[in-house]
């Protein structure tokens, strides 16, 4: 039977085996999030960056640029890493390219790249995420992207949800991580947005002034798309 281990940091992924696996790389607040909704929003492709300087160069070949630093949108760019900059119509994306740079997210992508294959989960798509992973019959391991690499609760609560939801075909029993995320979305379930409103980041994201974001990023099963990593981008 496959199994479903959780990386709680990209600075432990040197720990984890990736090759023959599935990786599903979850940044809940906000990149993975924010990718979902731009595909689901007509975007053609994304192009996830490490530096702004390459995602800047993006623009020369007609796409969008997206940059965040800190939780801002960097200066110069298209877009920041507000799901709602895919939405709001002030910028229109649907069958545009867009190229990103954020923190945690394009960083915890860039290091899950030996998996077999590799998709991005959020809660907005948690149901098409699980079905992918299901079919492919394969271990899994949850890479959350966490903070300037460390645990957070958001992206581990993910890796619970996504447990549960496999429990009846995985082995979701033989990793403590695996456990530990378990037990802490037993603990969110039952009103997930109430749960996390003490998280770190969520208080950052409130300082910000981007209370709306996470409020939409902790809706369930809204997104059937399920962005996947083919030829150097997410389609
Ligand atoms: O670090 C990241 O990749 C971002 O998702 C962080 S933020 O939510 O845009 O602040």
């Amino acid at each position: 039977m496959p199994s479903v281990d959780i990386c709680f940091s990209p600075e432990l992924l040197p720990l984890y085996r990736l090759e023959g696996k599935v990786a599903v790389v979850v940044d809940i607040l906000r990149a993975t999030s924010s990718i979902v909704t731009a595909l689901a929003a007509g975007v053609t492709d994304i192009v996830p960056c490490s530096e702004l300087d390459e995602c800047r160069a993006w623009a020369a070949a007609g796409y969008l640029t997206a940059a965040e630093r800190d939780g801002r949108q960097a200066e110069g760019f298209d877009l920041g890493n507000s799901p709602f900059g895919y939405l709001d119509g002030v910028l229109p994306v649907r069958g545009r390219g867009v190229a990103i740079t954020t923190t945690n997210g394009t960083r915890a992508l860039h290091l899950s790249l030996a998996a077999d294959a590799v998709i991005i989960g959020a809660f907005l798509n948690l149901a098409a995420v699980a079905e992918f992973v299901r079919a492919q019959n394969k271990d899994v391991v949850v890479v959350c992207a966490g903070w300037k690499g460390m645990f957070n609760l958001e992206d581990t609560v993910f890796g619970g949800a996504l447990a549960e939801r496999l429990a009846a075909d995985f082995d979701t029993a033989s990793s403590d991580a695996t456990l530990a995320a378990l037990h802490l979305w037993q603990q969110a379930k039952p009103d997930l947005a109430d749960y996390l409103l003490a998280s770190a980041h969520v208080r950052r994201l409130n300082s910000l002034e981007a209370n709306q974001d996470f409020e939409y990023c902790v809706q369930l099963d809204t997104h059937s798309v399920l962005p996947i990593w083919r030829e150097g981008r997410l389609v």
